[in-house]
């Protein structure tokens, strides 16, 4: 029988230590922070004995037999139980404090030896056990703890033998605590990070703090420290980066001051870190200090003085293959990435992430919102409606306030000595109230050096204005439209800087717009950043199919409730390759901005604390057809924070079209997670002087025309088209013996709907985008200069419903065999906006490789572009393809001036006289659309050709604003204007 502490909201921890900040010690002759090859860790990682109950009735200390788990891991990730990913909904009844009878829960054991010394102590840590534990040494109970993502302690002295000494621990998928955890992720459960148990000698530090302070050019190291007893002799010692002791103090007091003349600041670009040595007689702990401030003045956020702003994301511990498990391999792979991509803040959504994650980001510089163990989301849908009022259940209940301080708590005492950390998040949607209010409190008395966000607040707001929120220092939103941004700007009584804790909803082709989100952040000093939503998506490995991975997501395990695919929304896969967002985000966030005027670079420096100089040196090309003219370096690009200067480049005069100065920012020097030459982004300015014209060759052998009830045969020696008056376009055509055609093209309004489209289709489909039929009237033809004319009126029209569009096309045939279509389109007025307008063949699928002019190589869109190069650009058509998990629109290109498809021999060419969009695929959209799973798609047996008059932007209206007006295929008139040839 296990005490009842899960369901008890009184009883958060028994015989747990008190919180404190994290810290690994060793030897006084040693000199790590580590917990490997450090003989005061002993690590309990690796094999345990494992027994899975389906519920807890069934639980008993002595099962027949053992299974073996590694440790740390998910069990779910191990065959046992399911998974399940839910976002807002509980996956159990809101019975709170009580959860489901059946609750599955296992039993962990191993066994280890320790040589026991009479003048130590012996504490076991976990740093994160989902959902609570309850700790037996030699079968004697020790304690319990709960909070999913904190650190529980115990010191286990009293329990231990000489010898072997065995440690169970039984854990339960579902405690009180489960209220409070349920944040948009998979939900697993177990042992998911580091055990391990320290050897300490009975005197001790217990606990230190170190504060640091900034004033003129003098700091402030203030450690405080609380020992096991009063008599404690330590000796601290601060040490600077090269390892020179800059202080050195004696004393049995709890308090040292140190001075430092001209200090080295941390901030995220240059993260300096000194290094704290505290030698307690048989004992030393090592630890590293930033000196840093942060503070909001006037409603901007300063660090040491500056302003600054944050360029985040946000992070979940998800990995395709070890679930909440995340290695140290795996926290810096992601830190690189996100270095490399310009990235300097990160919201560790929605739970404290392992210690030392945030020793990794101290030393490599990142800001960190570090948010608290708490998300009550599932409050709001606990009745058949959503009701936001149903936020006050938990959090103005004072039920609840052990719970959330307790929470809140132990975020702060374990992460208060890491600089990286700046903001304190008091969790994720969970409303406020009082517990939130009793938090705030807490933490103010236990750390008022840095800063208090909450989103939630939210709900509250409009009804208790300022009085309701007092204590936290930021009005934070999540996904607001530009009305909205523009409309807080535009309010005289805002108090506070404007963060978005979420934004730009990361989930499939998307997200669009992040230029212009960050040209808004850049242009008010009291907008302090923006988190994307979110880092990675998250998934489950479950094997191979049709030589792909198959990654699982909510659905896919046959769990209820679940909420899809709402958890791929990451800036990365699962295996981090980047999305193409990514590539997005990361030139939006570049740190310079460069335009050209009268022979001169103008750069601008976007960073907050270094001199361009320090960091990049600019390498620029000038190409025209996408060939390269001239090229060249800069190496002195002497630009101050927040600085514009003008820097003088010569370049060779040019005239004509497709004229296109490419300025490139590379690292100077390799840096800890960049290395020399990488390219942080670029600009590119176009220097054309006149818009490219439409090459076409119009002469060769005279034409035939034979014109039928059904088609217009037009032919000459070289090739035979044939213009079907059903669908009122071409539907065979053969050039020099190859069929390049074999069925009609079709005008086509409608893409395979992205996630971004998951609203915005309902109302497609109404419309009948997907579903068009084409309707022709009395087709003419005409014979003018080396060309035949056919002049088709149509219409698009779509079952039950009135026409969607009107079309006067001329079709012009040319004895080269160039073929020309205009298409004067007139849409419905009482039609929505088009996901787009094009002409779609299907080609010959030997014609499998592509050229173009457009944005590229990656895939590009209206709104989606910042992150991509015009230029030429060769490729396969089928490595033009994204391949979504969940299949979806993609690889189209924007701006356009031409598109090629060769098959080696021949080579079939689309021209327009504006630019467009166009895409090439071996794929329909259809198949897109039907399948869940990118393993599932098969080739259409064509290379799909989709020229487009335009394609809409693809937003992030998944989770956020719907796409922006000027995103949008809104025009009522246009012409469709492509010219195409076959040489
Ligand atoms: C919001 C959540 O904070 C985040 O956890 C995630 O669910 C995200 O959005 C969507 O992917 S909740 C949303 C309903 C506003």
């Amino acid at each position: 029988m296990l005490f009842p502490f899960y369901e008890d909201l009184s009883t958060v921890r028994v015989n747990t230590m008190p919180n404190r900040a994290y810290y690994i010690p060793c030897s006084p002759n040693a000199s790590t922070d580590q917990k490997t090859d450090n003989p005061r860790v002993l690590m309990l990682n690796g094999t345990w004995n494992f027994r899975f109950f389906e519920s807890v009735s069934q639980f008993t200390f002595s099962p027949d037999c053992f299974d073996k788990l590694p440790v740390p891991s998910n069990w779910q990730m191990h065959g046992y139980d399911n998974h399940q990913y839910t976002n807002v909904l509980y996956p159990i009844p809101f019975n709170p404090p009580y959860v489901p009878k059946k609750n599955p829960c296992a039993l962990y054991e191993r066994t280890f030896s320790i040589k026991k010394d009479a003048d130590f102590s012996y504490f076991v840590n976990f740093e994160g056990v989902d959902s609570c534990h309850y700790l037996y040494i030699n079968d004697q109970f020790v304690g319990y703890s709960q909070v999913s993502h904190s650190t529980a302690e115990y010191d286990v002295s009293a329990f231990l033998k000489d010898g072997e000494n065995k440690i169970s621990v039984v854990v339960l998928k579902w405690c009180d605590g489960t209220y409070v955890e349920d944040q948009d992720k998979l939900r697993m459960s177990g042992i998911f990070r580091d055990v391990y148990l320290l050897s300490r000698p009975s005197r001790h530090i217990q606990n230190y703090r170190v504060k640091t302070s900034i004033t003129g050019e003098t700091a402030n190291v203030l450690v405080i420290t609380e020992d096991t007893c009063s008599d404690l002799l330590k000796t601290i010692t601060l040490k600077d980066q090269a390892g020179n002791v800059l202080h050195q103090v004696t004393t049995t007091g709890t308090s040292v001051s140190f001075e430092l003349e001209a200090p080295h600041l941390w901030t995220a670009e240059t993260p300096y870190l000194y290094t704290l040595e505290l030698t307690a007689e048989n004992e030393r702990i090592i630890d590293r200090v930033g000196v840093r401030e942060i503070c909001v003045k006037d409603k901007v956020v300063y660090v040491n003085g500056k302003k600054v702003k944050f360029k985040g994301v946000n992070r979940h511990d998800s990995y395709t293959d070890t679930g909440y498990v995340a290695s140290m391999e795996q926290i810096r792979h992601d830190l690189t990435m996100m270095k490399q991509h310009n990235i300097n803040a990160i919201r560790t959504s929605h739970y404290p992430n392992r210690p030392e994650f945030y020793k990794l980001c101290d030393q490599y510089g990142f800001y960190i919102i570090d948010e608290c163990d708490i998300e009550a989301h599932g409050q709001v849908n606990t009745t058949a409606e959503y009701d936001s009022d149903g936020y006050a259940q938990i959090s103005d209940n004072p039920d609840w306030e052990l719970t959330i301080v307790d929470r809140l708590e132990r975020l702060v005492s374990r992460d208060m000595n890491r600089p990286c950390v700046v903001i304190w998040s008091l969790g994720n949607e969970s409303g406020f109230g009082y517990c939130f209010k009793q938090g705030i409190k807490r933490i103010r008395q236990m750390d008022n050096s840095r800063l208090i966000h909450y989103e939630s607040t939210i709900v509250t707001r409009e009804k208790e204005k300022d009085e309701t929120y007092e204590g936290i220092d930021f009005e934070s939103v999540m996904y607001p439209s530009f009305e909205w941004i523009d409309s807080f700007f535009a309010r005289e009584n805002e108090t506070r800087p404007l963060i978005l804790c979420e934004f730009a909803h990361a989930m499939g082709n998307g997200p669009g717009s992040l230029e212009d989100y960050y040209d808004i952040i850049y242009a008010h000093d009291d907008f302090c950043g923006a988190f994307v939503w979110e880092w990675c998506d998250h998934t489950v490995l479950m094997g191979e199919k049709n030589g792909k991975k198959m990654y699982g997501y909510g659905g896919d395990f046959g769990e209820f409730p679940h909420d899809g695919n709402f958890c791929m929304d990451g800036l990365v896969y699962p295996d981090r390759t980047p999305h193409t967002g990514l590539l997005e985000l990361k030139n939006a966030a570049r740190p310079a901005h460069i335009t050209y005027r009268d022979g001169a670079l103008i750069v601008k420096n976007k960073l907050d604390f270094q001199n361009l100089n320090d960091v990049l040196y600019l390498h620029w090309t000038l190409e025209q057809n996408g060939e390269e003219i001239a090229s060249g370096t800069i190496e002195s690009v002497d630009v101050l924070p927040g600085e514009t200067t003008s820097i003088p480049v010569s370049l060779p005069e040019t005239h004509g079209a497709r004229v296109y100065l490419t300025v490139s920012q590379r690292a100077k020097a390799s840096t800890a997670l960049v290395s020399s030459g990488h390219e942080f982004g670029f600009d590119q300015i176009n220097l054309s002087t006149c818009d490219a014209p439409v090459s076409v060759k119009t002469e060769g052998a005279p034409l035939t025309v034979e014109d039928d009830d059904a088609f217009i045969t037009i032919k000459n020696d070289s090739f035979c088209y044939r213009f079907s008056k059903e669908a009122g376009t071409f539907c065979h055509m053969e050039v020099g013996g190859t069929v390049l055609l074999d069925r009609p093209m079709e005008y086509d309004l409608y893409r395979a709907p992205t996630d971004n489209d998951r609203n915005i289709k309902l109302r497609w489909k109404e419309e009948g985008f997907d579903r068009v039929i084409p309707y022709t009237y009395p087709i003419t033809t005409e014979t003018g200069d080396h060309c035949v004319k056919i002049c088709c009126p149509m219409s698009l029209c779509v079952i039950s419903r009135a026409n969607l569009a009107e079309l006067n096309t001329v079709w012009t045939v040319y004895e080269s065999g160039a073929v020309h279509i205009s298409a004067q389109t007139k849409v419905r007025d009482t039609v929505s906006w088009l996901p787009r307008f094009g002409l779609r063949m299907f080609v010959n699928n030997a014609f499998d490789r592509c050229r173009y002019f457009a944005h590229g190589p990656q895939e590009s869109y209206v709104d989606k572009h910042i992150g991509s190069r015009k230029g030429v650009y060769e490729n396969r058509v089928a490595d033009l393809h994204e391949d979504y998990i969940f299949p979806q629109e993609n690889g189209s290109h924007y701006d356009a001036e031409f598109v090629s498809l060769t098959n080696g021999a021949q080579t079939l060419t689309a021209q327009s006289c504006r630019p467009f969009s166009f895409n090439a695929s071996p794929y329909t959209r259809e198949v897109l659309e039907s399948c869940m799973h990118n393993y599932e798609i098969t080739e259409s047996g064509y290379t799909v050709l989709t020229l487009d008059y335009a394609m809409s932007g693809v937003g992030s209206n998944s989770c956020g604003p719907e796409l922006p007006e000027r995103y949008r295929l809104s025009e009522k008139e246009f012409t469709l204007d492509f010219t195409l040839t076959i040489e």
